[in-house]
């Protein structure tokens, strides 16, 4: 994003491209209602309360043409979105009336918006911070009930309000250490020590507990990341059909029908899973399936959950085995499928590698079993329940990696008290955790990062 002024009139697509019932063309910076007043026929917008909506029509002044037949909405600063005046022009949907309204408001003076620039203008003026900011792309972004409401928190405040007591005890932390530097007849360095040592370890304490949520917290934002995994025609393809209650894989009785991994994001019970089916684990000399088997275990590695599928009609094999092999000390599940069918397997050699619980009996075929293992998975993850409560929980690699330095800073200023330093050392110490913490909110932040997290929006936001 490039440096651009915040005295410029904005102008962006505010809806997705196509077609639509209605298109918004989203208007803001001081100056843009009289813009708008230029443009339209109806009533006279300057003169309209604020947060009113008027009929009319936008015409182009090169020609006199009407361009569409639109309702115009007039929020005037401070109160909007950008704390600036903003004019969201409610077009028919579709590509070319949007278009071509947008096309004769930059005609009149205003700057196409860059991507999420409406977004900075509110944090610039000051009514957001920036995890609230970061909280719009979630809310918009978000695959899951679980991720909207963990980012509708975060846009009410939840975080900043949590990182902002954490720095005003820094604060106050700091100024006690300022006070003994600047008055040190008084010679309250032992009592200084004391305090600064409880302040600090307690600020670690609370930090420790952000950083840990964090694996909750990934986990409501991207899903638990989870591969079914098992020898060829076990039926991992059928799996994902069932659980997304649609084809979308293609089963057959052939063995290494699936070649490539096939990715969804699904919402088991209310888990939110990111599933990938792969190509079934076998020795083979097709060059496409190999490929494909590779595939397989390295997303076995990376997974947060492997589902690694067997099937009850059949004995166990080498090629078992060697799934069993690469599930060991994994957080994994082992599905038996088809148990609709005579049952066949002897499942002592599964027991070796996984406890009972993680044993799972299902058939993909009629649905049974399903259940179970959409309790198992909110146990494994969730402790049983999957409720946000009132955590705070951190998803944000930004907040996490921010998180990180400010606990490094504070065990850093723990060290330095217990060594009996001069103060001024600790207080430089918890100055660095202090503006850690500020990265989070946008308090201490600079250009190159602000452009970073607000390329991520969407043009119009
Ligand atoms: N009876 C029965 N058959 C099943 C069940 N699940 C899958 N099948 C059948 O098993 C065969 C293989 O199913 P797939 O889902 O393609 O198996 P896969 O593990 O994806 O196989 P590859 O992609 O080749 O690795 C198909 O004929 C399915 O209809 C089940 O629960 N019961
Ligand atoms: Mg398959």
């Amino acid at each position: 994003m490039k440096a651009t002024s915040l005295d410029d009139i904005i102008a962006a697509i505010s809806t997705p491209a196509g077609n639509g019932g209605i298109g918004i063309v989203r208007v803001s910076g001081n100056g843009c209602i009289d813009l708008a007043n230029e443009l339209f026929t109806g009533a006279d917008l300057t003169k309209k309360e604020s947060h009113t909506i008027s009929f009319g029509y936008i015409k182009n002044p090169a020609n006199n043409n009407v361009v569409d037949e639109v309702l115009v909405s007039i929020m005037r600063a401070p109160k909007t979105y950008t704390r600036d005046d903003v004019v969201e022009i409610n077009c028919h949907g579709g590509t070319q009336a949007c278009q071509k309204v947008l096309e004769v408001c930059v005609n009149a003076g205003a700057r196409l918006a860059e991507q999420g620039e409406f977004t900075k203008r509110a944090f610039l003026n000051g009514r957001i911070d920036l995890t609230q900011a970061e909280a719009v792309i979630d809310i918009i972004n978000a695959k899951t009930d679980l991720g909207r409401q963990s980012a509708v928190n975060q846009l009410e405040g939840s975080i900043t309000k949590t990182v902002r007591d954490l720095r005003d005890t820094l604060l106050t932390a700091i100024a006690t250490i300022e006070a003994s530097i600047d008055y040190p007849e008084h010679d309250i360095e032992e009592e200084t020590y004391d305090i600064l040592r409880a302040r600090a370890t307690e600020i670690l304490e609370k930090t420790q507990k952000l950083i840990d949520s964090a694996d909750k917290g990934k986990i409501i934002r991207e899903g638990i990341s989870t591969v079914i995994l098992g020898k060829p025609n076990v039926g991992k393809s059928s799996l994902l059909n069932y659980l997304l209650d649609e084809e979308r894989a293609i089963v057959t009785d052939i063995p290494g029908t699936t070649r490539d991994t096939v990715e969804e994001f699904i919402n088991i019970g209310g888990v939110p899973v990111k599933i990938v089916d792969t190509a079934g684990i076998r020795e083979t000399h097709d060059t496409v399936e190999k490929i494909g088997v590779e595939k397989s275990k390295e997303y076995a590695n990376k997974a947060d959950l492997i589902l690694m599928m067997a099937d009850t009609s059949r004995s166990i094999t080498d090629e078992d085995r060697q799934i069993l092999d690469i599930i060991r000390n994994k957080k994994a599940i082992v599905i038996l499928n088809k148990i609709d069918l005579p049952k066949e397997i002897d499942i002592n050699e599964i027991c070796d590698i996984v406890s009972k619980e993680n044993i799972i009996s299902v058939s993909a075929k009629d649905g049974t079993g399903m259940e179970e293992l959409t309790k198992r998975l909110k146990e494994m993850f969730f402790g049983g329940e999957i409720e946000l409560n009132n955590d705070i929980l951190i998803s944000n690699v930004r907040h996490q990696n921010s998180l990180f330095a400010a606990k490094n800073s504070l065990i850093k200023a723990i060290e330095t008290i217990n060594m009996c330093m001069p103060v001024d050392f600790v207080s430089m110490d918890l100055t660095e955790a202090y503006n850690h913490f500020g990265e989070i909110t946008g308090d201490s932040v600079d250009d190159e990062l602000l452009d970073r997290i607000f390329s991520q929006f969407c043009l119009g936001k």
